[in-house]
Order: C-alpha cells, then structure tokens, then sequence
C-alpha cells in the first residue's frame, strides 16, 4: 500500500456544520448591528479559527472592539453554535462515508482527524464517531491554525507515522496548504477539489480507497 495512514478534516469532510457556524455568526453579528453576513461571507470562515472568522465577520462593523470585547463576542457565538450543534445526531453522519472509513480501516489504515475545530470532540460523539478514529487532533491541542500544519503533524505524532506516509483529506485551501507545508499527499474534496495544489482531486470519499492502492 502506498500509504500508511490517513488524516481527515471534520467540518465539510466527514460531516457538515457550516450552516450551524454560518446562523451563529449571523445572530451574532445582528447582535453588534451587523445585518448582511451572507453565505457566501460564511464561505471565507471554512477550516479557519474562530477567532480569525470573528475578525472578517467584524470587518463589515464600524465599531472597533477591545480583545476582551473580542473573546466575549466569540464566546457567545460559540453558545449559539453548540445549542445548534445539541440537535446533531448519528442521522448527521451520511451512511456511504461511514462505510468508507470501515473500509479503509479494514485494509489496515490508521485514520486520524485533524479539526481546526475545538468542539471536533463534541460533534464526533453527536455522530457515533467519538471512538472510530485512531487518533483525534483538533483546535484544542494547537497554538496555530490552518495552513499552518500543526494540526497535522500533531495528528501524525499521535498515530507515529511520518507526513510523507500519510494522506491528509481537506475541504479548504487553508487545509491543503497546511497539508503541502508539513509534507503530507493532500486530497482536496468539495472546494478543495478545485485547487490546483490538492495532489489528488476527489469528488466522493469513495475513491481514496483507488488512491492509497495507487
Ligand atoms: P470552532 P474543520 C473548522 O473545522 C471549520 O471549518 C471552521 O469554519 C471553524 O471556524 C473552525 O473549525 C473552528 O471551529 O469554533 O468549533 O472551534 O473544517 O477544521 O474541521
Ligand atoms: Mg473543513
């Protein structure tokens, strides 16, 4: 086999909640008198930290906020967020991807989650999945986000094999540049499909098993 292992962003990879972050930073924002965050706004917040999404939900305010106004504001989005996320159940999680990563890990790969998210954790029990994966790495455990490859690389300390070894699956360019920065074979899905520094380009989690035979 080609690879050993393989690392996957959680948010727009293995299941969805961008329309949970997008009504949480749409409340929010109503709340500090910003009324046209739109989708496509929402778009610019895929695989980047919350404190990083807070600042381009703020460009579209006058207002200048202090840090600590900063932290309370992404606090309170976070409530919003995980009262959406309470409502996550294993229904969440698309049958086909789960037989996929059972496929994978039947053919002796170690599989890892590499999430920018610090509630990967809370929406992983909320699919069923708290406990499948070999190794999680999440927001919690860096000090810098996407396309630094932090993430990654922790998540590749935690399961012992080498980047060069591992493929690592991202929805966002920030995810396929951290994965091209720390040595790793990217696969772009979704919008990263499109981008011409994925090394593989899927449409369907189905074809890494062609990918790790290749
Ligand atoms: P949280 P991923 C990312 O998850 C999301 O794509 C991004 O929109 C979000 O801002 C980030 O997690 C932080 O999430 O506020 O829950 O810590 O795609 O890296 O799995
Ligand atoms: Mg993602």
């Amino acid at each position: 086999m080609k690879y050993k292992g393989i690392i996957f962003d959680l948010d727009g990879v293995i299941c969805f909640t961008d329309e949970y972050h997008y009504l949480a930073w749409k409340e929010l924002g109503e709340s500090i008198g910003i009324f046209n965050f739109t989708r496509e706004d929402n778009h610019r917040l895929r695989g980047v930290s919350r404190m990083e999404s807070l600042e381009i939900l703020l460009e579209k305010s006058k207002r200048k906020f202090s840090l600590e106004e900063k932290f309370k504001l992404a606090e309170e989005k976070n409530r919003i967020y995980r009262n959406l996320l309470a409502k996550m159940s294993e229904a969440d999680l698309e049958q086909e991807t789960f037989t996929v990563l059972k496929d994978l890990k039947a053919k002796g790969l170690k599989l890892a989650i590499g999430s920018s998210s610090k509630n990967a954790r809370y929406i992983l029990e909320k699919i069923g999945l708290l406990t499948f994966f070999d190794a999680i790495s999440d927001g919690n455990n860096i000090t810098k986000s996407k396309p630094n490859p932090e993430v990654f690389l922790k998540a590749a300390g935690l399961l012992n094999i080498k980047p060069g070894d591992l493929i690592v699956v991202e929805d966002a360019k920030a995810g396929i540049d951290a994965a091209v920065a720390g040595g790793f074979a990217s696969v772009g899905i979704g919008d990263a499909a499109n981008y011409e520094k994925s090394d593989y380009k899927i449409e369907k989690l189905r074809e890494l098993l062609d990918i790790i035979e290749k």
